[in-house]
């Protein structure tokens, strides 16, 4: 009897666990949770060249062209080098409009705009 107790209260404890974690992950994303942008590196062009997100949103630039490039901000994010098929994530902390080059191509130009 004992022992069937504690087996309930073991599985209860799983069911409010499971729904717990069921309503943490509706929750914030009723709320606006962070979200995952991803920019494209193709054709010598970031795409898209402008990418509005919000504070905490993470991006990911993948490189789909068949020369390494970077996204670089001055002082702000640098990839460093993202080889051809890699790729590099960001997660935006503070808000700002960020310009950002390709160091090994000054004409590949983009910008991330965090509300
Ligand atoms: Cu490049």
């Amino acid at each position: 009897m004992r022992r069937a107790a504690s087996v309930a209260a073991a599985l209860l404890a799983l069911v409010v666990g499971g729904t717990t974690q069921a309503a943490g992950a509706a929750g914030p994303a009723a709320s606006g949770a962070a979200g995952t942008h991803t920019v494209v590196m193709e054709n010598l062009r970031f795409m898209p060249e402008t990418i509005e997100i919000r504070r905490g949103d993470t991006v990911v630039w993948v490189n789909r062209d068949l020369v390494p490039h970077t996204a670089t901000a001055q002082g702000r994010f640098d990839s460093g080098n993202v080889a051809p098929q890699a790729s590099w994530k960001h997660v935006f902390a503070s808000a700002g409009t960020l310009p950002y080059i390709c160091r090994y191509h000054p004409t590949m130009k983009g910008q991330v705009i965090v509300r």
